[in-house]
């Protein structure tokens, strides 16, 4: 645990009870602060007063007096698509509001690392897509180089429940829009930014809101080195108002076009990565039978992951090698299993357009399912990319918008996950990939995308 600095003493209101409010509180209380806790959800309360914590209703303005700071959970609307009524106090009442992530830069720095040789590093990656693939192939290659590394973030583990830093040693953070809109501080050492597209808009009031929440990671602080992927016009604009001159090293530069101008710059074109630097190649790796990283999507993640190695003086040849067995995460891009010549893949995670698109990019002769609870922006998007699929078998809430979109394509509505994979083993013939990717949330059928993904797998395996 990184015990929270600053606070000593002091009164700090903690809203949402889950896996960073929880390890919020406890930080919180380990740096000597008094954690008042909230949770719109009994059980939530009650598993905290089990613990100890004190739950205060927030929604009173009278709660409020002597209360220093608000501590917020990243699921919670701060601003839109309206600001949840407790932290609409605290706007009201001008009490600061800041939620883990802040307090994990303030804190994360002690007196100890005055005798380390090399004081701890923190790496933060954000961006639409391939956050989560791109922090835990980071993580992957600095443990098989032998580095002390941890991984926490928006990947499943609150920040302030690491433990602290060691002398040499690496965090990788997955930082997610919620996170870095809010944040007080954010000063890590280096700053990744894999993509942008269309997601959580709701949340942040339209995509201009949304990239000005993740350009946050990269102006408040200032990262000693931003890694920065200029596929989209934003990347490039980003990237530019970082760069002082052309062959300015602070910004690596993260491309699937040709490479090209005296900066430093990773590029990854038809399958190979090569890293240029002042007009210089000084790496390459055959990206195309490594087989934790499928399909263009993952060569974009593989070069963050290869610049922020390279930040930390990591020679190409001990990423290469950890990249061979980079196991790939579960629910993206996931293979299951084949029978018959056919193969199964998992993309559950899949939950925007986006992502739907490059799972549709990276596989040939695909039987798709699709479909769940419609996310803004709709499906325009992916009509440039139904060209591979043979079929889609419609699920989900959206199943019938779907259809409409996709009228030219061949297509079923199934309504169930068990009825998609049972027409699509049905029809599938050698050669075929039958696809999970379904450009939705999972919510209307589901807890979340892994359990979909879990229910996509079970049903497959009935046939393997
Ligand atoms: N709650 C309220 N009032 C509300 C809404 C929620 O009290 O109006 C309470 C809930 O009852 C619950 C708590 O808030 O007890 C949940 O807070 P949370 O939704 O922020 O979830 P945590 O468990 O704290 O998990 C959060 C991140 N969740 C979200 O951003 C939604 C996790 O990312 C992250 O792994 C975790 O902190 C540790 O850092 C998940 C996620 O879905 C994976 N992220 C989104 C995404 O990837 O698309 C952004
Ligand atoms: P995030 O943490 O940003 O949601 P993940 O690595 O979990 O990213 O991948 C989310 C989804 O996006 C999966 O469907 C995955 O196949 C796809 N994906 C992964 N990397 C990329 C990328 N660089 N660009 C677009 N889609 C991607």
């Amino acid at each position: 645990m990184i015990p929270v600095q600053g606070y000593t003493g002091q009164s700090v209101a903690v809203l949402g009870l889950g896996r960073s409010g929880l390890a919020t509180a406890r930080a919180l209380k380990a740096g000597g602060a008094i954690p008042l806790c909230w949770d719109d959800n009994e059980e939530a309360r009650a598993r905290a007063e089990a613990e100890g914590f004190e739950t205060t209703p927030l929604k009173r303005p009278e709660a409020w007096s002597g209360i220093t700071a608000l501590i917020t959970s990243p699921g919670i609307p701060h601003l839109y698509p309206q600001p949840n009524p407790v932290i609409a106090q605290a706007l009201a009442l001008g009490i600061p509001v800041d939620n883990d992530i802040g307090l994990f830069f303030r804190s994360f720095a002690t007196r100890d690392w005055d005798h380390f040789d090399q004081p701890p590093r923190v790496i933060a990656v954000t961006g639409s897509n391939g956050k989560s693939t791109t922090s835990a192939l980071i993580h992957h290659v600095l443990t098989e180089a032998g580095r002390s590394v941890q991984l926490a973030g928006n990947i499943g583990r609150g920040v302030l429940d690491i433990d602290p830093g060691e002398d040499g040693s690496v965090v990788v953070l997955e930082l997610s829009s919620y996170q870095t809109e809010l944040a007080r501080a954010l000063t890590p050492d280096i700053a990744v930014f894999t993509n942008l597209s269309p997601d959580h808009l709701d949340r942040h009031g339209g995509m201009g809101g949304y990239f000005a929440a993740k350009r946050r990671l990269f102006t408040i602080g200032g990262p000693d080195r931003a890694i920065i992927g200029v596929d989209e016009a934003e990347g490039q604009f980003l990237a530019n108002q970082l760069t002082v001159a052309p062959s300015d090293d602070r910004v690596i530069r993260i491309t699937s076009a040709k490479p090209s101008g005296p900066g430093w710059l990773v590029s990854t074109r038809k399958g190979f990565l090569a890293e240029h630097r002042k007009g210089r190649q000084a790496g390459a790796i055959d990206l195309r039978a490594i087989p934790g990283l499928p399909g263009s999507h993952n060569h974009q993640n593989a070069a963050c992951s290869y610049a922020a190695c390279r930040s930390l003086g990591l020679a190409p040849r001990i990423i290469e090698d950890a990249f061979q067995n980079f196991a790939g995460l579960p629910h993206r891009s996931q293979i299951v299993g084949t029978r018959n010549g056919v193969t199964f893949v998992n993309d559950s995670k899949a939950t925007n357009v986006d992502s739907a698109a490059k799972a549709l990019q990276a596989f040939g002769s695909i039987r798709w399912i699709a479909g769940g609870l419609e996310k803004e922006g709709g499906l325009g998007a992916l009509t440039d990319h139904l060209g591979s699929v043979r079929k889609a078998y419609l699920i989900g809430r959206s199943a019938r918008e779907f259809a409409l979109g996709i009228s030219e394509t061949p297509h079923a509505i199934c309504e169930t996950m068990a009825r998609a994979v049972a027409e699509a083993v049905a029809e599938a013939e050698p050669g075929d990939t039958v696809l999970l990717a379904p450009a939705s949330a999972s919510f209307d059928q589901y807890d979340s995308f892994e359990k979909r993904g879990e229910d996509f797998m079970a049903e497959v395996s009935k046939y393997l």
